[in-house]
């Protein structure tokens, strides 16, 4: 069994790492918080015996070989950047669970056949830049240098703010990993829903992940005096950006599978006694199947539209991420299986709709991810919250499930 108080402990500690007065954790990636949280981790990393290195994206790995040096290699991982204003297991339990199983390994004197790795990925929630998974798709050869202009709240282009952490843009390819050279890569995460509380367990196994599309709407109208400008005459881009989100809300629920969410917004030049000039606004939108998902968008994008013509406003929507659903592969379903088998734990599938680093993987390896219950489902909140016996336990699935990929 892994140490269950280590793994505690270390969540707890790097969980201080970018709190906020409102007990949340912000560590957004390339920033003071995130760098501070990744040195925490990689001393981690060595007091679990582990090789520890940085890649031209910014991963933070810890390497344990394996009998076989050149074998392909088990990744392990999650991320340790967060949302604004996040809670302190989304990431981090993946991540420390993964150094604590890797840990117990070496303790035990534990040789495996196949190397692991355990990876921190870089800016696995897209929170600072609007667009997420760098560290992934750096490992996956998804990432392109033109990508890498997207920017912050404040004008800073993530090329920027790679070069500000030491990092060299242009040599972000130097990440990818060949195919073939990674045998499966394995997430244990929280599940950021109820559906484990509801079944009332501790652990679950995913089954895959839903695929999702990040659209920015500007809506430009005219802004005229609040006062003086009677209503019939308007061309006010706030009230038809309302009656948009309206729609949007009335288009996923459509389906019983879609979920749309309208998280971002802007209002120019946002003066309380000015109809607005411009209104810019961001939609998530998910599905587990991608038709569906991209159909529920298109007649969005054309409602929308007709809104604009309606209102005599200007509609425009620009595509900022799209990744695709994937399925976790039974390679690593079925060694999560065995080993909850093997732990005496129910075995219980369920899909994710949260996104994570395992849908860029996809495409250079098998891939699965463990779930373990959050309190609530609550998540990208502080109340996050999952018990240390529910993570204790998601651990030890991961032990197992980790070990039956290593050594055969
Ligand atoms: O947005 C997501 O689903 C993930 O938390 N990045
Ligand atoms: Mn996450
Ligand atoms: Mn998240
Ligand atoms: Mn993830």
């Amino acid at each position: 069994m892994i140490n269950a108080d280590r793994l505690w402990n270390r969540l707890m500690e790097l969980g201080e790492i970018g709190k906020q007065p409102s007990g949340g954790v912000t560590r957004l990636s390339f920033t003071k918080e995130e760098r501070a949280a990744k040195e925490k981790v990689a001393s981690y990393m060595k007091e679990a015996g582990l090789t520890v290195y940085e890649d031209a994206v910014g991963n933070l790995i810890g390497r344990k070989e394996g009998k076989e040096k050149d074998a392909p290699v088990v990744l392990v991982g999650s991320h340790i950047d967060s949302v604004y204003n996040g809670g302190m297991f989304d990431g981090p339990l993946g991540v420390l669970s993964a150094v604590e199983v890797l840990q117990t390994m070496n303790e035990r004197g534990v040789e495996t056949k196949h190397p692991i790795e355990v990876v921190a990925f870089t800016d696995e929630e897209g929170a600072r830049f609007s667009f997420g998974m760098i560290g992934s798709r750096g490992m996956a050869g998804t990432l392109s240098e033109e990508e890498l202009v997207h920017q912050d709240k404040n004008g800073v282009s993530i090329a920027e703010a790679m070069k500000e952490a030491g990092l060299n843009p242009s040599e972000i390819g130097k990440a990818a990993r060949r195919k073939g050279s990674v045998k499966a890569y394995v997430e244990l995460h929280i599940e950021q829903g109820r559906v484990l509380e509801e079944a009332n367990l501790p652990v679950g196994i995913v089954t895959g992940i839903a695929g999702l599309v990040w659209v920015k709407f500007t809506v430009e109208g005219k802004a005229e005096h609040a006062g003086a400008t009677p209503m019939p005459i308007r061309r006010d881009p706030l009230v038809a950006a309302a009656q948009i989100i309206q729609m949007i809300e009335q288009e996923a629920k459509k389906t019983g599978t879609t979920v749309g969410t309208v998280g971002q917004m802007k209002v120019f030049p946002g003066g309380i006694n000015i109809i607005p000039a411009k209104v810019e606004f961001s939609l998530d939108l998910r599905d587990i199947d991608a038709t569906v998902r991209d159909h529920v968008l298109q007649s969005i994008i054309e409602q929308a539209q007709k809104i604009g013509k309606e209102r005599n406003v200007l509609v425009n929507v620009e595509l900022l991420q799209e990744m695709p659903p994937v399925l976790c592969s039974e390679l690593v379903q079925n060694a999560a299986k065995e080993a909850c088998g093997q732990l005496g734990l129910d075995i219980f599938s369920l899909p994710s709709g949260a996104s994570h680093d395992g849908v860029q993987l996809a495409r250079l390896c098998p891939i699965g991810m463990i779930f373990v219950r959050s309190k609530d489902g609550v998540s990208h909140n502080p109340e996050e919250w999952s018990s240390k016996e529910d993570c204790a336990a998601g651990a030890n699935v991961l032990y197992h499930t980790v070990l039956r990929l290593a050594m055969g």
